[in-house]
């Protein structure tokens, strides 16, 4: 009671130096009634839950918007330098219950809704949750968003206001179903439309010369980005930042009303439709021409909105930081340069400087598929100006080249040029055709000579008089690509990685050549996740727990001390409390999976969860498999001797497979199929289910990340960036099992090896397996061939999955031969999972681990992260409203 009674006195305390008026429950719930009456969305005969959500929502927005219009009124008084992060996704969440949290109103807004006859929990759980990203990299946007404004950081958030967030998953007999997530369509009470913030967007047209000289864009398609603004408020702090979020439309001229008027409804109005279209969904599938020119327009849309509203808020690059969430916003340098140059009269050497100081990349990905590269051709034609100033730094880019390593060695000088050059199988710039001599022009050597090596035309000679009659076919010329990750690094001031080992293999792969140009460049920033969000609202339990024991509240903000809870790790009343709390989130998983699978699980199980996007790199398929072995060998033990063997477990699984990656999908299926098998087994029982919880998000992670004990992290090492649900799981006092890989390797440092379990190969190994696998020296382990074998007698259903398990071999017309190293990494992941279970039984031992977790997840802040952004990169400080 104490602690609650504390709570509620610092609430008191913040929201009444924040507003004018001290908000008591009377006044809180008389402002919820007059939203729903004089703000309606709903008509009024009727005071139901949904308009309870939209009301409470409108009611939190009015004291957002005080501190709001607050924060920026002094930014630009003060006029300080400030971030703007430009991102193509930000995967907030739900806002709701994080708002209220951050202005410390939980208990006052919770007895409003009851006078007003709700609960604060059910109202939250109205809100819909905004899927404007895919995964780890979006929600990082938004974790940083938080941490920004919590800092008191000057910052704001850009991006894009998808009409439809990530698809919705259905889970049917066939697997995965995606449908349209309209996520607006009770409207979005947190965005204000701002509606004199539009810029124009040009799509198209052609470059001219104008009168003075300057190069002009002319021509084309017109478009308008409109500016969507979210209130993003600070924990316990005034500041509250904006995320801009750009919609388009076409200009109101564009509608032909003759032609509406003359009954061509359709044409009348095709303007519209190609002007809003480009925000119609996240991540159009880019299979088709379309599909692709589309995506392009999305991400020029953002940066050239974003870049003409950041010039008119500061000065570049005095008061200007731009950070590239990944390539995927890197237009932004030739836009940057277009804008200067072209509209500002700056010469290139000046816009170039400028450009190069105020943008910076982060990197999120090293697989090589993941490289973004764009169609020249598609690009020359969408936006040609562009075009021109990329091939201008390219060019530049190749005299920087030619004269670090100079001409007396063509073929190095070849290598260097195709590895670092933007464009790709595009020409050398005229005027390096006749400095470079290329290899395949070399004249023969005397050595190559005496080895019988034949020139060039010799060899011709030879195919000619071969092969008379035949027609030589024309050699298909491999299309010519811009490089997005090169131009990001060309054009940026920094460069940098999500966790310490993918930062390095970033030096030393990657982007290894330009290292060697410019090693200041490179930098490594961990990830980090919001304790707000992640730990403090989505586990009250926990965290009621931790202040006690730490004896304040001060960890939410300043999370080092959550080490304090080291020297409490084996106290009995510590890990009794501890446990309870776990398995209060747990039975609150229980209800979710009854309620979206209809399977019934027990609480007393082992909680062992893996959410994430569904990839092969990381390896569902070694979890599922492992989950196989397990079942077959309780399915070989009587059930005396199975009760004994094993601890229960609940095996869960969440998340999404890219509508078109077919193996991925084949994956879920595949889960599914394993699960239904195992789940009606009489014989197993509570001892082992598997479930696949549908439609993975934001809000069913705040739930299963609490509840779970055991998580998996798993990929193949040196493929996962960094992963940030390992650091969530981490701090709810979970433990992990996985590879050295992305910041697992970290929170193992952190959270000590003894408290993490580690299997499989390295890093630094694996080029070695796959060449041991490509060459047919593999022998897999017999616990793996049996367990495929098991997988093909028909156990789970009549389907065979030989495209699945046909992977793990490199059958014919399975592609690479087990590429992932799940064959290879099997024997060590099992071994490692019966550690797993001898760990649990002794439940001291457990709890201790689970604590020690928690105390050493304190670096995974993304308040650190903030502040390392801020100094290393941003060169920006923090502010704090008087
Ligand atoms: O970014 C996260 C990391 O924690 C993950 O390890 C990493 O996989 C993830 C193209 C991506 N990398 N690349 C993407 C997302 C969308 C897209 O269209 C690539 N996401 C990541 C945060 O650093």
């Amino acid at each position: 009671a104490k602690v609650t009674d504390a709570v509620l006195d610092s609430e008191q305390e913040v929201f009444s130096s924040m507003n004018p008026f001290a908000p008591d429950a009377a006044s809180v719930a008389s402002s919820i009634k007059y939203h729903a009456e004089f703000t309606p969305l709903f008509s009024p005969e009727k005071f139901e839950l949904p308009k309870a959500f939209f009301a409470t929502a409108q009611s939190v927005r009015d004291a957002l918007i005080m501190n709001w219009n607050a924060t920026y009124e002094y930014y630009n008084r003060v006029n300080v330098k400030q971030a703007y992060y430009l991102s193509m996704e930000f995967l907030q969440g739900r806002a709701l219950s994080n708002a209220v949290g951050n202005l410390g109103l939980n208990s006052t807004y919770g007895d409003a809704l009851k006078r007003l006859g709700f609960d604060l929990e059910s109202v939250v759980s109205q809100e819909p949750d905004p899927a404007l990203g895919n995964g780890g990299l979006g929600r990082l946007a938004s974790c940083f968003l938080d941490s920004m404004a919590t800092l008191n950081y000057p910052a704001w958030g850009y991006g894009l206001r998808y009409k439809y967030g990530l698809f919705k998953q259905r889970i049917t007999k066939d697997g995965q179903e995606e449908a349209a997530e309209d996520w607006l369509e009770l409207s979005n009470p947190w965005e204000i439309v701002r509606n004199d913030v539009s810029y124009p967007i040009k799509f198209y047209g052609k470059v001219v010369f104008g009168s003075d000289g300057k190069k002009r864009w002319i021509g084309g398609e017109d478009i308008v980005a409109v500016a969507y603004d979210v209130p993003i408020p600070g924990y316990k702090t005034k500041t509250t930042i904006n995320l801009r979020l750009w919609s388009t439309k076409a200009p109101s001229e564009d509608f032909d009303l003759s032609s509406y008027n003359s009954g061509k409804h359709t044409e009348a109005a095709e303007a519209l439709f190609n002007a809003e279209k480009i925000c119609f969904v996240l991540y159009p599938g880019d299979e088709s021409n379309e599909g692709k020119a589309l995506r392009l327009k999305q991400q020029y849309t953002l940066c050239s909105a974003s870049l003409q509203d950041i010039c008119q808020l500061g000065r570049i690059p005095e008061k200007v930081a731009v950070q590239m969430n990944d390539t995927h916003p890197t237009l932004c340098i030739p836009e940057l340069m277009r804008i200067l140059m072209d509209l500002k009269g700056l010469s290139w050497e000046d816009a170039w400087k400028i450009t190069q100081r105020t943008v910076a990349y982060t990197n999120h990905t090293v697989l090589p598929e993941a490289l973004e590269k764009w169609s020249l051709e598609l690009m020359e034609k969408l936006l040609p100006r562009h075009v021109e100033i990329i091939e201008k730094i390219d060019e530049e880019l190749v005299r920087t080249i030619v004269s670090e390593y100079g001409t007396a060695d063509p073929d190095l000088l070849e290598e260097k040029l195709k590895a670092m050059r933007i464009l790709e199988n595009v020409e050398l710039p005229s005027a390096f055709a006749d400095v470079i001599v290329k290899p395949e022009n070399k004249p023969v050597t005397a050595k190559d000579a005496q080895n019988g090596v034949k020139t060039e035309q010799e060899e011709e000679k030879i195919a000619g008089e071969e092969e008379e009659e035949e027609v030589i076919p024309e050699p298909i010329k491999p299309p010519k690509m811009v490089r997005m990750a090169n131009l990001a690094v060309v054009g940026g001031h920094a460069v940098n990685g999500v966790a310490e080992i993918h930062s390095e293999i970033v030096k030393q792969d990657v982007f290894n050549d330009f290292v060697q140009l410019w090693p200041e460049k490179f930098q490594n920033k961990t990830n980090g996740v919001t304790p707000r969000r992640w730990i403090r609202f989505c586990n009250p339990y926990l965290s009621d727990i931790i202040t006690n024991w730490i004896g304040t509240e001060d960890w939410v903000l300043n999370t080092e001390k959550l080490a304090e809870l080291r020297k409490f790790a084996d106290n009995e009343d510590l890990q009794s409390e501890w446990r309870a709390a776990k398995k209060k989130n747990k039975l609150k998983v229980v209800a979710l999976i009854k309620e979206r699978t209809g399977y019934t699980v027990s609480p007393d199980a082992m909680f062992d969860i893996q959410i994430k996007r569904i990839h092969e790199y990381k390896r569902q398929l070694l979890n599922i498999l492992g989950i196989v072995y397990r079942y077959k060998k309780m399915k070989e033990m009587s059930a005396s001797e199975r009760e004994k063997a094993y601890v229960p477990r609940v095996c869960i699984f969440g998340g999404k497979a890219f509508a078109t990656y077919v193996q991925a999908k084949r994956i879920v299926k595949f889960i599914t199929d394993v699960a239904s098998t195992i789940n009606h087994d009489p014989e197993i029982g509570d001892l082992l289910k598997v479930i696949f919880v549908p439609d993975y998000n934001v809000s069913v992670a705040e739930l299963l990340i609490p509840a779970s004990e055991l998580s998996q992290h798993i990929s193949t090492a040196g493929m996962e960036a960094s992963g940030t649900s390992n650091m969530k799981f981490s701090m709810n006092g979970c433990v992990l099992i996985g590879t050295l890989d992305g910041a697992n390797v970290e929170i193992r440092e952190e959270v000590g090896e003894e408290n993490f379990f580690l299997f499989g190969a390295k890093a630094d190994e694996i080029v070695n397996f796959r060449k041991e696998r490509a060459e047919g020296k593999f022998v897999p382990d017999p616990t793996f061939e049996g367990v495929k074998k098991f997988v093909r007698s028909g156990v789970f259903g009549s389907n065979s999955y030989d495209e699945l398990i046909g992977s793990l071999e490199g059958n014919e017309g399975f592609g690479r031969a087990d590429y992932f190293l799940v064959g290879k990494d099997f024997p060590s992941y099992i071994e490692c999972q019966e550690k797993v279970d001898e760990a649990y039984r002794d439940q001291k031992r457990w709890t201790r681990m689970s604590i020690l977790n928690t105390a050493g997840s304190f670096k995974f802040s993304s308040d650190r992260t903030i502040h390392e952004y801020a100094k290393d990169i941003w060169n920006i400080k923090q502010v704090e409203l008087p």
